[in-house]
C-alpha cells in the first residue's frame, strides 16, 4: 500500500503521508506525491491541495537511508517543481520537525501554515550535505540571504513563530486545529492563486556578507566540504536565474552525498540511534521511576554532575564530607545556572526552580529516599568501596547506585554491597553538563532494569547513553591509552609535542593528545598508572608523561606541564625545558632520534586506537563496532565527518589497515602491534568491522 493517500472535501484534496516514523521522503513516499499532485491537478473539481503528514511529525527530510544507494526517481527536486507548477493553491500543512527535503517540499508549496509547537529547520549540514531540492535557492528568495545562511550554516531548526516573523510561513495555529485551519486557509486562498517562490527575487545583501561568513565558516567547520558549498549557493541565488542556481546546487549536493565526510557524519547520525538497542534489553524491560538524585562528592565533576540532574528537572542532594566541599559545590553549581542564564539558555525562572531542587547533606542517613544515587569521589578503589558499604546500608530497596569511576573495576564496587544487581557505572565526562557522552557500564550482575533505567536516564539528561562492558578503562579510556602510548613513544623518537598535537588537529581530532593530558591534568593518569600492575615492562612507556608529573609538572593547573602556560592563560607554550628533558631520555634509552612525518604520526596514533578497538569488540565490551565510534566522537574529540575511529578503519579498508600494522609489528615489535584476530580474520574475507553483529562475540 502507498504511503501517500488522496481525499477530497468541498473542492480541497488533501493528499497525507504516513510513512513512519519521521515521515522520510523514500522512493515510495515520492512517487506517492507525485501520483496524488497529479491527480489533484488534473481533477477539475479540485480548487486547491493540502499536503499533511499522518503520526509525529511532518515530513522529516529525505530518506538517509537511500543516500548510500543510486538515486532513483522521482527525483525530489523535480517532484518539487511539479508541485510548484500546479495552477491552483497548494498548501504545506506542518507539525512536529519539518526538515531537509521535507521543508523543501514546503517550500515548492505555494503556502505554508504550521502549528505552534512545530519546528523547522534545514539541518543537512550535520550530514555533511547541503539542501538538495532547490532549498538553497527558494529559502533566500523568502527569507533573505542572511536568514537563510544562518539557518542553512547552522543546521539549527527555528520555532513556528520565528518561522512567522521572517515569513518562512504564512499563518500560524493552536497543535489541535491544523486540519481545519489549513482548510480555512485553503479556501481563501483559491482567490489569490498559487504564489512561486521561484518567481521571487532576492533582496540587496550587504556587500561584506560573503566574504565575512567564509572566513567565520573557515575558523569554524575547518576543512568541512559542504558549509562552503552552501556559501556558493546562496552567492548564485543573487546572481543566475533560478534554475542555474538550481542546476549547480544539484552539482554540489550530489558531490557531497558521494564524499567520504559525509559518509562519516551519516554515519554517526545512525551510530547516535543504534546506541539505546542494547542487546539483551527489550522494550518490555521495566523502567524504575527515577524522582530524586543524590550525588556524593562536590567537587567540580559531582556539582557538574548535580547541575546536569537539576537541569533535567530531578530533586538532587549532594553529600560530602564536610560542609565547606558542600559550599563549594552549590557555588560551582550557582556559577553554572547563571552562566546559562548569561548566555540566554535558560530563564531566571528556570534558575531559580533549579536552585529550589538543590539540598545539601554531609550525612549518609539522609539519603533513605534517594531513587539514584552517583558516586563522584576520588578515583581510588578502596575508597569507593567504602562509599559504597556506606550507601548499601542507608539506601532504599530498589535504589539505583551509580558510580563515575573512569577506570576501576565496576564489579569490585558492587561487590562492596549486598545488592550488585541494583550497581552500574555511570562514566560521566568532564564538563559533565556540556560532553554529550555518557558510558553506562553493566557490571557481571547488573540487572537489565538498572541498564533501561540507565539509558532513559542519559536520554533524559541529553546525553548519547553508550552501554559497555566493564574492563580498565571501559571503551574509552581502554583505547586512550594505546593512542598515549605511541604519543609518548613519538617524543621520544622525534617529534616534538606541538608537531604531533598539530599534526592531530589538522587530521580533524579536536585537541592533540599533548594539550588534551596538561588540560586534563598529567597526575590523574600518573596515579591511575601507580595502582596498575599488568602495564607493559617497557622503559619507553609513559616515560615523558611520568617523568613530567614528577617534577611537579602537572599540566594547565600548575602553569606548566608538556606545555608552558603563562599566569591566567589556557594557551599551550612550547617549553625548551621539556624538549631537552625528551631529548635526554632518548639518549639514556639509546633512541636514536629522527625526523617524523605527518603521515607515521596520524597512522601510529589513529591505529592503536582501532587494533584496541578490535580486541574490545572481540572481547564484547563493546555491542557493535559503532558504539565505539559514538565513545569517541562524543567523548574525545575524534572527527565526527570521520564517523569514529573503526568507521574510519572500515572506510581506509581493513586489508590495508591490517598491512599497516604489520608493518608496524615489523618496525616497532610485536609487543604493541600484534595484529588483533578480528582484524586478521575480517580483512582476510573482506569484510569490515560494521559487519560484526551486535552481542554475537
Ligand atoms: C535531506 O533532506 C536532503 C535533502 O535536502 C535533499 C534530498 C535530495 N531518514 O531520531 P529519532 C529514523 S537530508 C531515515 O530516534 P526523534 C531514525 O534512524 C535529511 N531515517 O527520533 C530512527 O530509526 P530507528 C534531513 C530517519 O523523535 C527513527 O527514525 N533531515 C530519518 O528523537 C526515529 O528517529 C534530517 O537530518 C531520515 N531522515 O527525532 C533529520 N530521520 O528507530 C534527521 C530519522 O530505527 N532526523 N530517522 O533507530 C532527526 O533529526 C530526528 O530523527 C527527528 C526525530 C528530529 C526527525
Amino acid at each position: 500500500m502507498s504511503p501517500v493517500s488522496i481525499d477530497r472535501l468541498d473542492g480541497i484534496a488533501i493528499i497525507s503521508v504516513d510513512n513512519p516514523p519521521v515521515n522520510a521522503l523514500s522512493q515510495a513516499v515520492r512517487e506517492g506525491l507525485l501520483r496524488c499532485v497529479d491527480e489533484a491537478a488534473d481533477d477539475a473539481a479540485v480548487e486547491a491541495i493540502v499536503i499533511v503528514c499522518a503520526g509525529r511529525t511532518f515530513i522529516a527530510g529525505a530518506d538517509i537511508r537511500e543516500f548510500g544507494r543510486p538515486p532513483e526517481p522521482p527525483h525530489l527536486p523535480d517532484l518539487i517543481a511539479r508541485i510548484e507548477a500546479v495552477d491552483k493553491p497548494v498548501i504545506a500543512a506542518m507539525h512536529g520537525t519539518t526538515l531537509g527535503g521535507g521543508l523543501e517540499v514546503a517550500l515548492g508549496c505555494h503556502y505554508r501554515i504550521a502549528v505552534q509547537s512545530a519546528l523547522l529547520g534545514l539541518p543537512e549540514v550535520t550530514l555533511g550535505l547541503l539542501p538538495g531540492a532547490s532549498g538553497t535557492q527558494r529559502l533566500p528568495r523568502l527569507i533573505g540571504a542572511e536568514p537563510a545562511l544562518d539557518m542553512m550554516l547552522s543546521g539549527k531548526p527555528v520555532k513556528a513563530s520565528q518561522a512567522l516573523e521572517s515569513g518562512l510561513i504564512d499563518a500560524i495555529c493552536d497543535d489541535d486545529k491544523l486540519r481545519h485551519t489549513a482548510l480555512e486557509l485553503a479556501a481563501t486562498s483559491v482567490a489569490s492563486g498559487p504564489r512561486q517562490i521561484r518567481d521571487m527575487t532576492v533582496r540587496e545583501v550587504r556587500p561584506e556578507l560573503f566574504d565575512q561568513t567564509r572566513a567565520d565558516i573557515a575558523r569554524k567547520t575547518r576543512g568541512l566540504l559542504s558549509p562552503e558549498k552552501i556559501i556558493r549557493c546562496v552567492e548564485l541565488s543573487l546572481q543566475v536565474d533560478f534554475d542555474e542556481g538550481c542546476r549547480a546546487e544539484r552539482e554540489f549536493f550530489l558531490e557531497c552525498k558521494d564524499s567520504p565526510q559525509s559518509a562519516g557524519l551519516r554515519h554517526a547520525f545512525f551510530a547516535e540511534r543504534a546506541v539505546s538497542k542494547v542487546p539483551g534489553i527489550g522494550k518490555d524491560t521495566d523502567i524504575r521511576p527515577i524522582n530524586n538524585v543524590a550525588v556524593i562528592g562536590a567537587g567540580t565533576m559531582g556539582a557538574g554532575i548535580a547541575y546536569n540532574c537539576l537541569s533535567a528537572g530531578y530533586t538532587v542532594q549532594l553529600l560530602d564530607n564536610d560542609e565547606t566541599g558542600l559550599e563549594r559545590g552549590a557555588a560551582t553549581i550557582q556559577k553554572l545556572f547563571e552562566g546559562g542564564v548569561a548566555r540566554g539558555k535558560i530563564s531566571e525562572e528556570k534558575m531559580a526552580d533549579g536552585i529550589g531542587r538543590l539540598s545539601a547533606t554531609t550525612n549518609y542517613g539522609d539519603l533513605g529516599d534517594a531513587d539514584l544515587v552517583i558516586e563522584a569521589v576520588f578515583e581510588n578503589l578502596a575508597i569507593k568501596k567504602e562509599v559504597f558499604e556506606k550507601l548499601d546500608s542507608v539506601c532504599k530497596a530498589g535504589a539505583i547506585l551509580a558510580t563515575n569511576t573512569s577506570t576501576l573495576d565496576v564489579d569490585a564496587i558492587a561487590n562492596a554491597t549486598s545488592r550488585p544487581q541494583d550497581v552500574i557505572g555511570l562514566h560521566f565526562f568532564s564538563p559533565a553538563h556540556i560532553m554529550r557522552l555518557l558510558e553506562i557500564v553493566r557490571g557481571t550482575d547488573t540487572s537489565a532494569e538498572v541498564i533501561a533505567t540507565s539509558v532513559a536516564l542519559a536520554k533524559r539528561l541529553r546525553k548519547v547513553g553508550v552501554v559497555v562492558g566493564n574492563c580498565f578503562g571501559f571503551v574509552g579510556n581502554r583505547m586512550l591509552y594505546h593512542y598515549g602510548r605511541e604519543n609518548q613513544f613519538l617524543l621520544l623518537e622525534g617529534a616534538t609535542p606541538e608537531f604531533i598535537d598539530k599534526t592531530l588537529v589538522d587530521w580533524g581530532m579536536a585537541m592533540g593528545p599533548n594539550a588534551v593530558g596538561d588540560l586534563a591534568g598529567l597526575d590523574v593518569g600518573y596515579k591511575i598508572r601507580q595502582e596498575r600492575s599488568d602495564l607493559p615492562d617497557d622503559p619507553r612507556f609513559y616515560r615523558i608523561a611520568d617523568l613530567l608529573v614528577e617534577q611537579g609538572r602537572f599540566g594547565q593547573k600548575s602553569g606548566k606541564g608538556m606545555y608552558l602556560y603563562a599566569a591566567d592563560s589556557r594557551s599551550p607554550q612550547p617549553d625548551p625545558e621539556v624538549q631537552s628533558l625528551i631529548n635526554n631520555e632518548a639518549k639514556k634509552l639509546g633512541i636514536e632520534r629522527r625526523e617524523i612525518a605527518p603521515q607515521e604520526i596520524v597512522e601510529r596514533c589513529i591505529y592503536g586506537l582501532i587494533t584496541e578497538g578490535a580486541r574490545i569488540l572481540t572481547d564484547g565490551i563493546a555491542a557493535r563496532s559503532s558504539d565505539i565510534d559514538v565513545v569517541w566522537t562524543n567523548g574525545y574529540g575524534f572527527p565526527r565527518y570521520r564517523g569514529g575511529p573503526m568507521h574510519y578503519a572500515d572506510s581506509v579498508g581493513l586489508a590495508a589497515v591490517r598491512d599497516k600494522v604489520c608493518e608496524f609489528r615489523d618496525r616497532f615489535g610485536a609487543e604493541f602491534w600484534e595484529p588483533p584476530a578480528l582484524l586478521e580474520e575480517l580483512a582476510g574475507s573482506d569484510r569490515k568491522f560494521s559487519d560484526v553483529d551486535p552481542g554475537t562475540r
